[in-house]
């Protein structure tokens, strides 16, 4: 006899016009496509208008009670108040709740959930919502969390740089407005205030953000404190299950779109080498180490933004603490900081609810299933993985030889293959992609391509770009 057919759990977005839901919408097209309905919600303003998420055209519904019929998982990408109004509603009716505003983040019946750091959390729900966590948190909190099961977290010292998409499209808009202003006048920021005064509108930050940095995220706070510091401490308490966890963060404003950087001096309860640490996140799902300073290489915004993980560099021992590593770690605040956490819980809920087993990682060694035979480079091995292949922090010039081709598993990656695709040797080498994807891109052997339910990236035949490998 058959099986009976597998229920697939119906996901609500609420707030897909906004600037979190157009990511989500993204996200959601590229991921497993585990939803047997998404039901988009917006305010009743934003009613009828139709967009599209996974290839369908659907239209948006208005925010009501009963735009929650039917809805197992409903995610919340809108302001505090509309939360703290909506999500409870949405409980009610039946649903679990993700929410990404801050209005139930430090309720105590309302877990905060990380699914690489505190899955288990998840379970831990009597209101029915789950809460996703503030941006700035969730770029470094993945890494430290790894680097805290190993070690044993004592103390935090961080400094943020966080982008302008972080105060929604009003802080992108006004960068964007005061580059205008300040391009090709060679003269500015020579004098004190002849920027403030070429830019003219500040937008939604308290100084000029172009060709400056801000020390301000937030809103005050007791002590001249910032609500955004304040949820870095509380937050990552939080997450990591460290109620007394020392924590001192200092929020900045960078001229970056999107992306938010976080300097990081992480105190644990022994002696903790560079190499361990850089070891512990090499295997840290989620997390992407990119710390070659010698080659120039290390994350930048620039250069991460669009892509799932959280990229570190700068990993150093502190020089006057054994127990203490610094390092630097970009994370996108628009996808791992909203939109993707929300999403990967969502559907750690839908694995929950018995519709269908928990996605599985697949290790490096797990190749599942042949590729066509023609995408196979000749001499070359095929890698489906979650995490890069093995990495080596040697010098380009040790990495010659055959490379194989690394296929990153999730479709998601494959929306932007200069990040993912990488060259390895056969012993195992470097990561070169960013180096490689100018190269590439002008490949004919270079395609995508569905494969089952996921879309993947293909080399056909790398062997052409050893050569030219940097
Ligand atoms: C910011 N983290 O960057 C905030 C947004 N939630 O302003």
């Amino acid at each position: 006899m058959n099986p009976a057919p597998l229920h697939r759990p119906a996901l609500a977005v609420v707030g897909a016009t906004g600037a979190v839901g157009t990511v989500m919408l993204d996200i959601l097209s590229s991921r497993e496509d585990i939803w047997g309905e998404i039901r988009l919600i917006a305010s009743p303003r934003s009613a009828g208008r139709r967009l599209t998420v996974r290839g369908r055209e659907t239209e948006v519904v208005a925010l009501s009670p009963e735009a929650f019929d039917g809805i197992d998982v409903a995610m919340f990408d809108v302001p505090d108040e509309v939360s703290a109004q909506w999500a409870p509603a949405a409980a009610a009716c039946g649903a679990v709740a993700v929410d990404n505003s801050g209005a139930f983040r430090m309720d105590p019946e309302v877990p905060l959930v990380v699914p690489e750091v505190n899955p288990e959390q998840l379970a831990n729900r009597p209101k029915g919502i789950i809460a996703n966590a503030n941006c700035t948190t969730l770029s470094m909190i993945v890494a430290v969390g790894a680097l805290h099961r190993a070690f044993g977290l004592e103390e935090l010292v961080v400094a943020s740089y966080q982008a302008a998409s972080g105060a929604g499209q009003a802080g992108i808009d006004a960068l964007y407005a005061q580059m205008d202003k300040v391009a090709g006048t060679r003269s500015l920021g020579q004098r004190a205030g002849d920027v403030r005064s070429a830019v003219g509108d500040l937008g939604p930050f308290p100084a000029p953000l172009a060709m400056n940095v801000v020390p301000w995220a937030g809103s005050l706070k007791a002590d001249g404190w910032s609500s955004e510091e304040l949820k870095i401490r509380n937050e990552s308490r939080k997450i990591l299950g460290l109620p007394s966890l020392r924590v001192s963060a200092t929020c900045v404003r960078v001229p970056v779109v999107t992306t938010h950087s976080v300097a990081v001096h992480a105190i644990f309860t022994r002696p903790v080498s560079r190499q361990e640490a850089w070891s512990v996140l090499r295997a840290a799902p989620g997390v992407v180490v990119t710390d070659d300073p010698e080659a120039g290489e290390f994350p930048t915004p620039v250069d991460v933004v669009g892509t799932d993980p959280s990229w570190v560099g700068r990993l150093r021992q502190s020089l006057d603490d054994p127990r203490a590593i610094d390092f630097f770690v970009c994370g996108d605040n628009l996808r791992k900081g909203a939109a993707l956490n929300t999403a990967q819980i969502a559907e750690l809920v839908a694995a929950e609810l018995g519709q269908r087993p928990l996605p599985q990682p697949v290790s490096n060694e797990n190749v599942t299933g042949p590729l066509p035979a023609a995408l196979v480079p000749p001499g070359g091995r095929v890698w489906r993985s979650r995490r890069p292949p093995t990495a080596c922090s040697r010098s380009s010039a040790a990495c010659a030889g055959p490379p194989a081709v690394y296929v990153r598993s999730s479709a998601a990656y494959a929306r932007s293959p200069g990040k993912y695709l990488s060259a390895v040797t056969r012993r195992g080498g470097r990561l070169h992609a960013r180096r490689l994807w100018p190269v590439w891109r002008q490949m004919p052997g270079l395609r995508r391509e569905p494969i089952g339910q996921s879309e993947w990236t293909h080399m056909c035949n790398p062997s052409r770009v050893a050569g030219r490998v940097p």
